[in-house]
Parts: C-alpha cells; sequence; structure tokens
C-alpha cells in the first residue's frame, strides 16, 4: 500500500488498483495559437501543469499503473455536439468552426489532439468525451471496472472545468480521487483556489488534493525527491 500527504488526510493506494487520468492537455487548451488563446485566455497559466504532468506520467508509466488521457471533442459531423453547447457564448469562432488549429475541438484536428509533451504511448486508452466529465457518454466507467480501479490520480485542464466535472462524476460512482494540485490548471488564478478548496472541503467531499512531489515520493520510496522550484 502507498501512501501520499494529501489534504483532507492522506491518500491511500494499492498501485495496481490506481488509475492516472489526465483530462484534456489537448493543443487547443495549452498551446500558444490554440482555441484558448484565441478566446483572450494566457495558456502560460495552463502551461505551468505541464512539466509537473510529465514527471507523474513518467513516474506512474514506470510503476506499471493503468494511464488514461482524455480529449473533449465531437465527431466530424458534429452529430453530438448539442446545440445548446454550440450556441453558447455567442463566439463568432466556436466548436466546429475553422479555428487556428483546424477544426475547433473536432475529433481527428491538430488543436483536438493531446500536446506533444504528453503524448498517449500506444495501449494507453485515449478517451474521447463530448462533455465536461470524462464519465459522460464514454466507455471510462468500464475501462476502470474491468481492471478493477476504484481509485483515480488526476491531472489535467482545467481545473474548475473538466476535472473537477470528472471528479464530481467519479464520486458518484464509487471512485476515490486525489486531484494534483500542481498538475492542475485554469486560466482563472481564483477558480483554481476555490475549484481545489471545493474537492477537499468537508472532509473531502469530492476527494483529495496533494502535490505531485509527494506522489512521487510515493510512488519511488527510498528515492530521495526534491519539490522543484516553482
Ligand atoms: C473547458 C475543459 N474549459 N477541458 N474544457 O471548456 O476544461
Amino acid at each position: 500500500m502507498a501512501t501520499v500527504r494529501a489534504e483532507p488526510y492522506e491518500f491511500a493506494f494499492e498501485p495496481g488498483q490506481v488509475a492516472l487520468v489526465i483530462i484534456d492537455m489537448q493543443r487547443d487548451f495549452v498551446d500558444p495559437g490554440g482555441f484558448g488563446e484565441a478566446l483572450g485566455n494566457d495558456v502560460s497559466l495552463l502551461r505551468r501543469a505541464i512539466a509537473p504532468t510529465a514527471r507523474v506520467l513518467a513516474a506512474a508509466r514506470q510503476a506499471g499503473m493503468l494511464v488514461i488521457h482524455t480529449r473533449e471533442g465531437h465527431r466530424p459531423d458534429l452529430a453530438d455536439l448539442p446545440p445548446a453547447k454550440k450556441a453558447r457564448g455567442h463566439l463568432k469562432t466556436g466548436i466546429g468552426d475553422a479555428g487556428p488549429m483546424g477544426r475547433i475541438l473536432v475529433r481527428g484536428e491538430y488543436g483536438h489532439d493531446i500536446i506533444d509533451e504528453l503524448r498517449p504511448r500506444a495501449g494507453e486508452p485515449v478517451v474521447d468525451k463530448p462533455g465536461k466529465g470524462a464519465f459522460y457518454a464514454t466507455d471510462l466507467d468500464a475501462i476502470l471496472r474491468s481492471r478493477d480501479v476504484a481509485k483515480l490520480i488526476v491531472c489535467g485542464v482545467t481545473t474548475e472545468v473538466c476535472v473537477n466535472t470528472t471528479v464530481r462524476e467519479a464520486n458518484d460512482r464509487g471512485y476515490d480521487c486525489l486531484v494534483l494540485a500542481d498538475c492542475v490548471a485554469s486560466y482563472f488564478p481564483e477558480f483554481q483556489r476555490v475549484a481545489l478548496e471545493m474537492i477537499k472541503a468537508q472532509g473531502g467531499i469530492f476527494g483529495w488534493v496533494g502535490e505531485s512531489a509527494d506522489l512521487l515520493a510515493a510512488l519511488a520510496p527510498g528515492k530521495e525527491t526534491t519539490r522543484p522550484a516553482a
């Protein structure tokens, strides 16, 4: 059993029964020149999560942990894009339209894919999701249950949207989630802070919040793991 320092209290897991879930680290959200930046967001706030997530990804692979990647996006014919989602925001260029990195949030397009730094390896499930939560209209639950996974370590973007929605969905399905604070990010610093507070409040009403350095220490006991400079 491994234990990770976390809030509101230690997160314990068997390495064989935990999955690393990396949410929506897609070019359109994270890379300069993508949809997120075109909407006026500062993507450097999201990019802070890349290096710690890459370290966690490497350690998880080394430990033989199940690694799952998710991508938010839609079929090229947009048949799974709710009209309400398409209309929201009255965007001049929105989901399904030609954007700076191909059609925005459309499967198969360059911008929809995962950033090079966190590219999935063969054998790692990539879950394509039409919504914010990774369980809604996907086979994520079946993938996890078929491997007896009951605990999730969660990284990705954005903290208050797809990360929070996924953690809440997971919680209602009986999963324990550890969210790594330095491996999730938001375009809005205040939302980042509050979204993490919400998860760990009231004795961990939705889950646990920890730091990647403490997970790395738990995965490599005996090995000195220093906290990288922020
Ligand atoms: C958003 C996400 N923010 N992955 N998607 O629309 O959080």
